[in-house]
């Protein structure tokens, strides 16, 4: 049997997220999750569409038009990031490719470890992150754009190490890619460390959420990215660390190879239906106050 077939006798919902990941035209991906959220809004409050002028408006008409939000409002102060930083470091770091070693800063991270990453089950009890992933504004133009109420399916966070990279080794995520994970859902990035051109920088095509080009399963060349998009679509996201963006990556993104500093980066991604075979599995802490049960099922009782 397949690994796919496997993970879906384990877990049958799964099933939809294998059937729309190989759904690959976009307007086909639109009409079938506008049936999704008819279904979660059958379930749930249909959630209010952010007021004229809002910040949650703002958000939802960038990512509408491009697929791309910045987000300045939503900075993190560097006492907070401070905090979080010194949190995080007290957690063991894990090798990328699943290969089950682990790592510590303060131990040191070997020269030949590129990209590790934090287990998302430590990331819930880091209360900045927590609270970014449920600003009411970012939920509230999330939901405008699902159309419906979200769930967090999964939140991540990793170390890239661009100063281990002599040999300019392409992890996947280094390469343009679409990411499936949904008939629709959003992604909110932050970073964690001062981030630049050569510490590897997020790069996103804007407007390609909403177009039907290397819409294909895996990797994207740059050759065909730079012959098919104008340079000034091309969005290099460099920043201090607290810089964060919402983006809907079934748009054509990368991180920029990285060959010198290092870069941690938290990402969080908000669904439909919320099957992904790389959730954060059963939840275990109680939710914090004030978070919507609903749209945090999958991280916390
Ligand atoms: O590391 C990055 O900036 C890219 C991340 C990415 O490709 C993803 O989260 O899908």
């Amino acid at each position: 049997m397949s690994i796919v077939l496997k993970r879906i006798a384990k877990e049958p919902s799964l099933a939809y997220y294998y059937g729309q990941k190989g759904l690959r035209s976009v307007p086909a991906r639109k009409l079938l999750s506008a049936g999704v959220a008819t279904w979660v809004n059958a379930r749930t409050a249909t959630p209010a569409q952010p007021a004229p002028g809002s910040v949650a408006q703002r958000l939802v008409q960038d990512l509408e038009v491009t697929g791309f939000a910045a987000m300045p409002d939503k900075q993190l102060d560097a006492a907070t990031l401070a905090r979080v930083r010194e949190q995080l470091a007290a957690y063991p770091l894990y090798d990328y490719y699943g290969s089950g070693k682990t790592y510590s800063l303060a131990q040191g991270i070997p020269a030949d470890v590129i990209k590790i990453r934090h287990e998302s089950a430590d990331l819930f009890s880091c209360k900045p992150l927590m609270d970014l992933a449920n600003d009411p504004d970012i939920l509230a133009a999330v939901a405008a754009r699902l159309g419906a109420k979200p769930t967090i399916a999964s939140a991540e966070a990793w170390w890239t190490f661009g100063e281990h990279n002599q040999n300019a080794s392409h992890a996947f995520d280094d390469i343009y890619h679409r990411d499936v994970d949904d008939l629709r859902f959003v992604k909110l990035f932050l970073y964690l460390t001062d981030t630049d051109l050569h510490s590897g920088a997020h790069r996103f095509v804007l407007g390609s959420h909403n177009d039907d080009r290397f819409t294909r399963r895996g990797a994207i060349n740059d050759a065909d990215v730079d012959g098919a998009y104008a340079p000034d679509k091309l969005l290099t996201v460099t920043g201090t660390a607290g810089t964060s963006f919402l983006e809907e990556t079934w748009g054509i993104h990368r991180a920029l190879l990285a060959t010198q500093g290092r870069r941690l980066i938290f990402s969080v991604l908000y669904t439909l239906a919320a099957t992904v075979p790389f959730g954060p599995g059963k939840p275990a802490l109680p939710l914090p106050p004030g978070y919507d049960s609903y749209v945090n099922r999958r991280l916390f009782r």
